[in-house]
C-alpha cells in the first residue's frame, strides 16, 4: 500500500524526496493541484474544498497514511480532512511536528515565513507557545514566494530581491531560529542562506515531517517490509514544465506525470 502525499504544487516535493530518503522501500503517491496553485491566497472554504477532494482520491488509491505537505492546508483544512479520513488511516501534516519539535529544542526568538493562510491561522504561534510560552514567536506573510518558485526562478535576480526585502522586514529582525512554514520554500535555501549567513538557524522541516511519519508506520506496524523496488506516482491538476523538471530532479527521469482533474 502506498503513502499518499499532497500539496498545491512542487512545495511538497521537498517532503516527498525526504521521505524518499528516509523510507526508500515506501511506495509513494503524490498529488500536486497545480491547477488551483497558489493555496496562499485562496479562501479557507476554497482550500477545504481541495484538500478534501484529494484526501478522498488518496483514499480510493488505497493509501495507507496520508501526508498533507502543504502548510496553508494544514492551517485550513486539517480538522476537515481529519473528519473525512475518521481515523481509517493515518495523517501527517507539515506544522504540528515542527512546531512542538522547536517548542521543546529552541529557547530563543522564532521567525516564521509562511503565506498568507498560514500566517492569517496563526497555527505555529499557538502550538509552539502551547507547549513553551516563553518563546517568541514572529510570523511574516511572504506570499510572491511561491509563485516565484512555481515560475521556476530558482537562482534568479528577481527572487532574491524579493527574499532580501522580505527577510529585512523589522518584524524578523531579532530572531534567531527560522521555520520555513511553506512546503515550497526549502528550494529558496541557498537565497535564505546567504542572507543570514551563520546569523539564523533555520530548521528543517521536510526532515521532522518524514521522521514523523516513520514513527507512526512504525506505531501502526504499516512498515513496508517488502525488498521490491519502490513506485512513484504522480497525479496533477495540470501538467507544467516546472513541475516536470522539479519532480524528475527529485526523482529520475523515468517517472509520469499523469492529468488527473478532481
Ligand atoms: N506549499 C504550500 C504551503 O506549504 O503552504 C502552499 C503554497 C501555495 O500554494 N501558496
Amino acid at each position: 500500500q502506498p503513502i499518499g502525499i499532497f500539496d498545491s504544487g512542487v512545495g511538497g516535493l521537498t517532503i516527498a524526496k525526504e521521505i524518499k530518503r528516509l523510507l526508500p522501500q515506501e511506495n509513494l503517491i503524490y498529488f500536486g493541484d497545480t491547477k488551483h496553485l497558489p493555496y496562499g491566497e485562496k479562501s479557507r472554504e476554497a482550500i477545504i474544498g481541495y484538500s478534501t477532494k484529494i484526501t478522498s482520491f488518496l483514499l480510493e488509491k488505497n493509501c495507507k497514511a496520508i501526508v498533507i505537505a502543504c502548510n496553508s492546508a494544514t492551517a485550513n483544512a486539517l480538522k476537515e480532512v481529519l473528519e473525512l479520513v475518521n481515523q481509517k488511516v493515518p495523517v501527517i501534516d507539515v506544522i504540528n511536528p515542527v512546531a512542538e519539535k522547536v517548542s521543546y529544542e529552541i529557547h530563543n526568538n522564532v521567525g516564521v515565513i509562511a503565506t498568507k493562510a498560514t500566517v492569517s491561522s496563526g497555527l505555529y504561534r499557538k502550538t509552539i507557545r502551547k507547549h513553551n510560552k516563553f518563546i517568541k514567536v514572529d510570523e511574516l506573510a511572504t506570499p510572491l514566494l511561491v509563485p516565484a518558485i512555481e515560475e521556476g526562478f530558482k537562482n534568479h535576480p528577481i527572487t532574491h530581491a524579493i527574499v532580501y526585502n522580505y527577510l529585512s522586514n523589522s518584524k524578523l529582525k531579532n530572531i534567531e531560529t527560522l521555520i520555513l512554514g511553506c512546503t515550497h520554500y526549502p528550494l529558496l535555501l541557498n537565497e535564505i542562506k546567504q542572507f543570514y549567513g551563520n546569523r539564523v538557524r533555520v530548521i528543517d522541516s521536510p526532515s521532522i515531517v518524514a521522521n514523523q511519519l516513520k514513527v507512526i508506520l512504525e506505531k501502526h506496524r504499516l512498515l513496508n517490509k517488502d525488498n521490491n523496488e519502490a513506485t512513484y506516482q504522480f497525479y496533477l491538476s495540470d501538467i507544467t514544465k516546472n513541475f516536470e523538471k522539479i519532480s524528475r530532479k527529485f526523482f529520475g527521469n523515468s517517472i509520469d506525470l499523469e492529468l488527473k482533474v478532481l
